[in-house]
């Protein structure tokens, strides 16, 4: 499939983000040129996918297509049980309300938004378990995903085991800027839980990118196909989530996995409230044929080569403008440090948000902040100030071609040198859950 892209003026694109409120989320997508906003639902589904669609069983139970999914995810991944629902907070929304009691501790490796919501709605508190290094957005740890075990230790020692539902562990991990965990890591934590007998919940929604980085990077890896590197991978977590619109390459659809029998039957029996029939969790037969098509393609050595090599074209651009980005190159986009890029604003000021809005404005191109608007309240009602603030540049898989990233790098490039007259922005409306979707803004 292709498809026309539209050029806009400046003057149409002013227009267009004033009345967007100069969030990127509220665009019309006919008003973006180049749409780097997220790769979540957005990436090309192949012949074989589209093909797929068509082998639709859409019978309300036992659909052929279910158990065509249920059959990948236990052959790719190994995990017994499957629930399928309609993305990646569906299955979130289900496990928390399973694991977590109020006054429970889940520690993970840095919070990502939808999935801390949830650990929250369910009552418990999300505890930072990361390496230091993933706050840096210069350093060059090649497995900023990795899990601090001193950090870890201390909330064990602090609340107990009995406190700590899960481990909530995700592969490449997003916030930090698509940044892998370490088999090794990986490996010493499972053993660390099995001492403590605490889960691993595992966010698989980009295993297979972190699978990558382990070939790429670890020792002991180079000649270890991606599918079975990523199939080692799950082998350490009792459970998962996935939003198969990433690494799996549908536009909608996901799915909740467990070891557990106990777990598995009580998600069974809650998935038919929120979601639909356990058959089916809210998507249609044919969404899960391309979702179990999507699977075996995503785990390609050649195709994640490609894919991860898109990235990192853009990003090395990117820098011979001296435009600062978060090291090393992630696997689903280049994060853009506003920290640097506009070195006069303070956190308060949103510089990520104002950024984006800005690259938005010089060119139509369209991103996703990542910093204080993403992090959003704490339950006290402060604001979360992380450390890294961060303009996301990503890119959907198998969509733009290597041109359409130097257009990228040049526009970027332009906004920085002007950068010196750029104003930040105040909130002017603000959203009670996940404020970034939502949130109103306007110049200083
Ligand atoms: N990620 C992304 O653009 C979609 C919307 S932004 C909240 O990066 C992880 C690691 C994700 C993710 C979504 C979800 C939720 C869970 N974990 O969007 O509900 O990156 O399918 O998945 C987005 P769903």
């Amino acid at each position: 499939m292709v498809e026309l892209l539209k050029m806009t003026t400046r003057a149409q694109r002013l227009r267009a983000i004033k009345e967007a409120g100069f969030n990127t989320f509220l665009l019309k997508s006919e008003d973006v040129y180049i749409d780097l906003l997220t790769d979540s639902g957005t990436s090309a589904m192949s012949d074989r996918q589209w093909a797929g669609l068509m082998m639709g069983d859409e019978a309300y139970a036992g659909s052929r297509n279910f158990y065509r999914l249920e059959k990948a995810v236990q052959q790719y991944y190994g995990y017994k049980y499957l629930i399928p629902t309609h993305q990646g907070r569906g299955a979130e929304n289900i496990i928390s309300k399973i694991l977590i009691k109020p006054g429970d501790v889940v520690p993970g490796n840095m919070y990502f938004t939808t999935t801390r919501l949830h650990q929250e709605l369910a009552g418990g508190t999300f505890a930072d378990i990361i390496i230091d290094e993933a706050h840096d957005p210069m350093s060059e740890h090649p497995f900023k995903g990795n899990v601090d075990f001193e950090k870890l230790d201390r909330i064990v020692k602090q609340h107990g085991a009995a406190k700590i539902p899960y481990i909530s562990i995700a592969t490449n991990v997003n916030m930090a800027g698509g940044q892998p965990i370490s088999m090794a890591n990986l490996r010493q934590l499972r053993e660390y839980t099995h001492q403590h007998g605490i889960r691993i919940i595992h966010d698989m929604t980009r295993v297979a990118e972190n699978a990558y980085f382990i070939q790429q990077r670890e020792e002991g890896y180079k000649k270890r196909r991606i599918r079975d590197i990523v199939k080692e991978i799950c082998s350490y977590t009792d459970g998962a989530t996935m939003s198969a619109k990433k690494d799996a390459l549908v536009n909608i659809g996901g799915f909740l996995a467990t070891n557990e029998w106990d777990v598995f039957e009580e998600a069974r029996n809650m998935v038919v409230v929120y979601e639909g029939l356990h058959t089916y969790g809210g998507l249609a037969g044919r969404d899960m044929e391309a979702m179990a098509i999507g699977i075996e393609e995503s785990l390609d050595d050649n195709h994640m080569g490609a894919r991860v090599g898109q990235v990192e074209y853009l990003g090395h651009k990117m820098e011979s403008y001296d435009i600062p980005i978060v090291r090393p190159i992630g696997g689903h986009g280049i994060f853009v440090d506003a920290r640097r890029f506009l070195p006069h604003l303070t956190q308060d000021e949103f510089p990520a948000q104002t950024l984006s809005a800005e690259v938005y404005l010089e060119s139509g191109i369209r991103t996703m902040e990542r910093g204080i608007v993403s992090a959003g309240r704490k339950a006290d009602g402060e604001n979360y100030y992380p450390k890294l603030e961060l303009v996301r540049f990503t890119i959907p898989r198998r969509v733009y071609t290597q041109a359409h990233m130097d257009v990228v790098a040049e526009a970027t490039q332009a906004v920085l040198k002007r950068r010196n007259r750029i104003k930040g922005m105040k909130m002017v409306y603000e959203p009670k859950y996940l404020r970034f979707f939502q949130a109103r803004f306007e110049r200083l």
